[in-house]
Formats: C-alpha cells, structure tokens, sequence
C-alpha cells in the first residue's frame, strides 16, 4: 500500500492513531495546518515525505542539539545494536552515562535511568515523598513536567487551594495534593511556605520555562525558592528535561548558580533515543529500590543503544565546550532579527532567550510568567507560523514551545532565517 502524500498518511493514521499522532502537538492542532510527515532528517535539516526541506528549529524538542543524524552518534548506536537491542541486565554503558552526568552537575552524586521525562519526573515526586514522608507539592503554572496525574493539574480557586484536575481521567485525589503557583511571583510564593511550607515534599520547577514558550527565571526568585525549600525542609526539584545539557554543559543550576536537591533529565542525555533520568545527593537518592523503600523499575531503562547514543553525545558536548559558545551567538542573531523586524514593520514582538533556546512572543510586554505569555496574539503566530513553513522554516506548531538551535545550524541556515523572518514580519499586519 504505496501511502505517497503527507495528507493522505495523516488521514489514513487518523483512522487508527488518535489524532493521526503519538504525541498531541504534532497534529498541527493549534495552528490549523496538517503536518507534514517526515522522512529523514540530517543536520540542521528535515525532510518531509513530499519532496520539501526545512530548516529544523524544533530538533525533536530539544534532543539534537548536535543536529540530526549526527555520524559519530549513528555509528555508536550501530555498534551497540549489532551487539544486541536489549538484555534487562546491567551493562557497562549505564555506568558510562550515569559517571558522566555525575561528573557534569555538581548537584548529582547518583542517577537512576528511565525511559521518558515524564517517568524521571514521576519517579523523582515519589522519591522526594518518600525521603520527606510529606504528600504535598508544589509547582508553577505554565511549566509542564511530562504527563503523570499528579502533574496535569492546575490551580484551584486559589494559589493556597488544592489543584483540580488539568485533564479528563486525573481523580481529583491525585491533583488536590499539588499546589500551583506563579512563575516568577516571589510574594505568591513566600505567602504558600508560610502557610503550607511543613507539608511541602517538593517543589518541582523549569529552571528556564520552556513549555509556555521561553519563560526565564528571576535570579531573585530563585534565590527566595531555595532558600524557603531549604528554611522547610522542602525538597527542591529542578525539571532540566530541556534545560539539561541545552543551556549549558552542566544544565540551567551551573548557569543560574541554584543547587537542587533533585534533578530530572531527558532529551539530550538520550541524544535522540528514549532516555529520562532523575539523580541527587546519596543519601535521597538511596531511598531508592532496591536499596531503600521508594520503588521504581522499567524494562527498558538504561536501555544499552539508547545509552550507547546518550553517552557519545554528551561526550561530544563535554570535549568541545565552545560548542555553546558558538549556539548562543547563533541565538543571540535570531533574537536580534525578530526585535529589528518587529520595529521594522510595527509587529509588537517579544523576545526570550537562553543560549540556543528562544521564543518570539506576539505581545509588546516583558513575557515573565504564564499570564503574559498568554497574553501574546496567538492568531499572529498562527500567520507567522504559516509563513515560516512556507519559507522552508520548521517551527514548532505552538506559540508555547521552544526553538532550539543545533551545533549544525550554519551561517548560511541563519542568514536564511533572517530573511526569513523579515520577510513573514512583513505580511503580518497585512
Ligand atoms: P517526555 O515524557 O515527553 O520525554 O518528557 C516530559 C517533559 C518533562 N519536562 C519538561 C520540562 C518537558 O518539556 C517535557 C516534554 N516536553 C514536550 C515539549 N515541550 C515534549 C514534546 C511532546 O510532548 O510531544
């Protein structure tokens, strides 16, 4: 059965996937358009299965920050696959990995590998609960952390009230321990530990929000919330599923200068394979099964080819440090060209960036927390977005997600974005 159309994939994968898709932003949804359907991808660049390029600004989401398809890491995965997919037992390349994130962020003396985000976050909730032997938490509005119940929750009537569901299928009792408050918002915050401090297990933060578009972080309020979680015993829980290995080698903690008591990895540590991780100090993290009473188990965890792709990745990153140099200013560029164009052409255009993470927001205000963000005109960035696919540019299909730059984006791919850029600006307010 020769499918040959994006469309005609889309509509034939509808009819037994829902929505067409493995995961709910791909479908286009929030701007209208269907997706193109992918068939390779190297570099910087993606390749549809009707014959067009792109530009790749998405990079899974994060994890092909040396860009796609890179050769040294397909020959490490190659080599580990002909020895064998997966044994369920241990292997030298999970210590490999595990040695390396312990060396690259101070705050992690032991690490445990899962297969997703979402597990690492999961796992790390029920561990700081463990360790703490409290039910509550607390997290921040906009930021997502993966999809396990306790996390699709959003504020009830008030900061101080217990969370309600954020999604069908969350029972109530899972959400009502999670607390939500403001990104950013040091009064909310200072108000939530004098009430609720002693009952707090953790509280779980992006360092840099990347999942209402690019959100950074107040050094002010990073200072306050480490020192409440230390002042109550709260365990803090930094979700470095982005951040980790993006914004710097030693994750948005070596950046910012915050220490956590848990960090939760993802994306690139995988580099492009389903790897999740969470990791802390000792004496948390042997809580831990089979050593202490917090259980957590996979199959599939530590995965040998998924290591053997995390491992040669991170290794890249760790022995060319002037790789982040090198995103930043690439970065630094793309924001520059949104800011000039947006002035250019009357466009009210706010830009956030971190090193090669970066959103370009639709709104003339300071994007600090989830209020502004949404604040932004999203039916503008449903015309942007068009326009950038037009032109060849791969965005992700949401005012409220990243773009990521790879080691792989050349001059030439910036200089095209620019005038990309430019061009798309100016048709906007037509
Ligand atoms: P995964 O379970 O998708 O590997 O990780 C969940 C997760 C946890 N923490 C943060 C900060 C995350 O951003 C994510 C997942 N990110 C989304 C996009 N922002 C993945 C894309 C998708 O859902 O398809």
């Amino acid at each position: 059965m020769a499918l040959k159309s994006s469309l005609e994939v889309f509509e034939k994968s509808k009819e037994i996937i829902p929505g067409g898709v493995n995961s709910p932003v791909r479908a286009y949804r929030s701007v209208g358009l269907n997706p193109p359907y992918i068939k390779k991808a190297k570099g910087s660049k993606i390749f549809d299965i009707d014959g067009n390029t792109y530009i790749d600004y998405v990079g899974s989401w994060g994890p092909m920050i040396l860009g796609h398809a890179f050769p040294e890491v397909i020959e490490a995965i190659k080599e580990a696959a002909e020895c064998g997919t997966s044994f369920g037992a241990p292997t030298e390349k999970e210590f490999e990995l595990a040695d390396i994130l312990c060396h690259a962020v101070p705050s992690v003396e032991m690490v445990r590998m899962v297969s997703s985000g979402t597990e690492a976050v999961m796992s790390a909730i029920r561990l700081a609960r463990g360790y703490t032997r409290r039910d509550r938490i607390l997290k921040f509005e906009g930021c997502y952390h993966g999809h396990s119940d306790g996390l699709l929750v959003k504020a009830g009537s008030g900061a101080l009230t217990t969370g309600v569901p954020d999604s069908a299928g969350v029972p109530y009792d899972y959400a009502k321990n999670t607390l939500t408050a403001s990104y950013n918002n040091i009064e909310e915050l200072i108000h939530i530990f004098s009430e609720v401090g002693n009952e707090l297990a953790a509280v779980i933060l992006e360092p840099v929000a990347g999942n209402m578009g690019v959100v950074l972080p107040e050094l002010e309020f990073l200072k306050i919330l480490r020192e409440k979680t230390e002042e109550y015993g709260v365990l803090l829980i930094l979700d470095e599923v982005i951040t980790g290995f993006r914004v710097a080698f030693g994750g948005a903690q070596s950046y910012y200068g915050i220490l956590p008591d848990i960090t939760v990895f993802g994306k690139i540590i995988g580099g492009g394979m389903p790897v999740g991780a969470y990791g802390g100090r000792r004496e948390i993290m042997e809580m831990i099964s089979p050593v202490g009473p917090v259980y957590q188990a996979g199959t599939l965890s530590g995965n040998p080819v998924a290591m053997a792709a995390g491992i040669k990745t991170l290794q890249i990153l760790r022995d060319n440090p002037d790789i982040y140099n090198a995103l930043d200013k690439k970065g630094a560029r793309l924001e520059k060209a949104f800011i000039e164009a947006g002035d250019r052409y009357g466009v009210p255009a706010s830009v956030n960036r971190v090193g090669s993470m970066l959103s370009a927001f639709f709104t003339g205000d300071k994007v600090r927390d989830f209020k502004t963000a949404t604040g932004s005109d999203t039916h503008m960035f449903k015309k942007y977005f068009a326009g950038m696919l037009e032109e060849g540019i791969y965005i992700a299909p949401s005012q409220f997600e990243a773009m990521f730059l790879s080691a792989a984006h050349d001059d030439k791919d910036t200089e095209k974005t620019i005038e990309s850029i430019d061009k798309v600006f100016s048709q906007l307010k037509k």
